[in-house]
């Protein structure tokens, strides 16, 4: 809690060996965010998101996009439950507008806010941790570099409650690593998330009300030579609510390079991945 507060002292310090650790170990962390993110604004973006995914599914399907993860996204025979929608630069108040122009005829100024609100918070955060890690490792002044090569993607998702005849455990979303540097996710109060530990466990995740879940990408992974770890990780759902999440990905600009820096290279650790 009060992270921006603490940059730069004791106890900023040792959560940063903490952040390290976790995701070194797990790839993967929960922060407790009832300052950062207020409760409300969580409130707000979920009943925006009810009132979306109950749009007709024609109107859904005019959200479209060439690059991978960003249309409209339902009725998968694979996962039947879930239901999602990927949203560039969603920060920004022009990407908002574009898009609950096309979702709502009047538009939707209270999606608008709630998501550039929301986008915004979870993009300081996103940075944050990663300020985080790379002081932890003793290369913060890698950050600027790092902060102006990054963009992001928000993602939102529904999941249906499982069918009676697959109550517990029916897939929600498939196993999978996330491609990019760090993602943030926020959920309602339907868990859910599972994580597969480095000894080929799969364990359920609770989140807490007032946390986030903090993913390593690949992109992130690769940068440290392979030093954090870049969990798999799934939904199963069970009973018989319907569970929301959103999830803001960190990610590196198109032209960009990822190069492992010089200090996480030496004779126990060759060089994994070319730039
Ligand atoms: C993803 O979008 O990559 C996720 O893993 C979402 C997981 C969730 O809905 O909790």
């Amino acid at each position: 809690e009060g992270l921006v507060l603490k940059q730069g002292t004791e106890e900023w310090k040792a959560m940063n060996n903490k952040v390290r650790e976790a995701c070194e170990n797990y790839g993967c962390f929960l922060l407790l965010v009832k300052d950062e993110i207020p409760m409300n604004l969580r409130e707000e973006m979920v009943a925006a998101m009810k009132a979306l995914f109950d749009l007709p599914e024609e109107t859904k399907q005019k959200h479209t996009s060439p690059k991978p993860y960003q249309s409209y996204e339902g009725k998968s025979p694979v996962i039947p439950l879930n239901e999602s929608f990927g949203i560039d630069n969603a920060c920004e108040l022009d990407a908002a507008e574009a898009f609950t122009n096309l979702m709502w005829p009047q538009g939707k100024p209270s999606f608008c806010e709630a998501m550039k609100s929301m986008t915004s918070k979870m993009m300081e955060l996103n940075l944050i941790i990663l300020r985080m890690i790379l002081e932890s490792f003793g290369l913060g002044d890698h950050y600027e570099s790092h902060a102006q090569n990054t963009t992001s993607a928000f993602r939102f998702m529904k999941y249906k409650a499982p069918p009676p005849s697959n109550i517990n455990n029916a897939l929600g979303l498939v196993p999978h690593t996330d491609k990019n540097t760090l993602t943030i996710l926020c959920q309602n109060d339907v868990q859910g998330l599972e994580i597969l530990t480095k000894q080929g466990k799969w364990v359920e995740v609770m989140v807490p009300k007032e946390a986030v879940m903090v993913f390593v990408g690949d992109a992130l992974k690769a940068w440290s030579n392979g030093r954090l770890h870049a969990v798999t990780h799934r939904v199963m759902m069970s009973g018989d609510k319907e569970r929301y999440s959103y999830a803001l990905f960190s990610l590196p600009k198109e032209e960009v390079v990822i190069e492992v820096p010089q200090e996480f290279i030496d004779k126990e650790h060759p060089l994994l991945y070319k730039p």
